[in-house]
Order: C-alpha cells, then structure tokens, then sequence
C-alpha cells in the first residue's frame, strides 16, 4: 500500500491546481529557494515534508513523480538513501539537519508528513501546510 499514500498526495496537489504536484526539487537554487521557506516554517514545527523523488518503481533509480525523468540533482544527507527498520524507503522527504535541509528516502506509506506541491502556473512552490 505504501504507493497509494503517495499518488495520493499527488492528487492532493492536484487539488489546488489542476496540473499541480509534488515538487521537483531539480537545482541547487530551487532546493536554496524551498530551503529558505521550509527554515521559517520550522519554527512552526513542520520539520519533514515529501517532495516528488521516489524509486519505488525500480530501487536505486530515482524519479521525479511529475515527469517520470530520472533524478539529476540530489541533496542527500549523510547515509542516504538507506533501508532502516522492516519497511523499503522509496520516497524522499527534505529534513532539516542541525539547520541544513538535505533529503532523506523513508518509508512512503509511514509517515505523515506536510509536502511540497508546486504548479506550472507560478514559477513559485506551494507549501501546503496540511498533515495528511
Ligand atoms: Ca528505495
Ligand atoms: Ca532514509
């Protein structure tokens, strides 16, 4: 079940934009951008959020859920991607570390964390701040 969560938080982006969906964090200046939002938003707790990377599809090989590209620019933590505990981590959520946001893969269907939408419309990101 661990895919469904995940398409399901692609039509919850969908939701506020027809054409919305989990953010493609594919540059060193969007992640800089996203991470510059989600330090404010930290202080409001929201301390881990998806974003559209998984390879639940073929392990090791990442891809953007939007486009179905492979995953160019990675802003890995320490050890990541991993497998901890029983279950595969196949989708990537931004963390903060110490002040530095980096991703980490979990668990898809585990957790329930806020994500990160972004639409074609504005060339800005959505932070949805709702916690599935
Ligand atoms: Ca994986
Ligand atoms: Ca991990």
């Amino acid at each position: 079940m661990k895919i469904m969560l995940f398409v399901f938080f692609k039509t919850d982006c969908k939701k506020y934009d027809s054409h919305g969906s989990l953010a493609s964090i594919d540059s060193a200046a969007k992640m800089t951008f996203v991470s510059d939002i989600l330090k404010v938003l930290n202080y409001l707790g929201h301390s881990k959020h998806w974003i559209g990377a998984n390879d639940y599809a073929i392990e090791g090989q990442w891809r953007w859920i939007k486009t179905g590209q492979a995953v160019q620019y990675f802003k890995w933590a320490v050890d990541e991607p991993n497998v901890v505990g029983d279950g595969p981590e196949d989708c990537a959520t931004i963390q903060n570390y110490n002040g530095t946001y980096l991703w980490n893969d979990e668990d898809c269907s585990k957790h329930r964390y806020y994500y990160i939408c972004e639409t074609p419309y504005v060339h800005v990101l959505t932070i949805l701040f709702h916690q599935l």
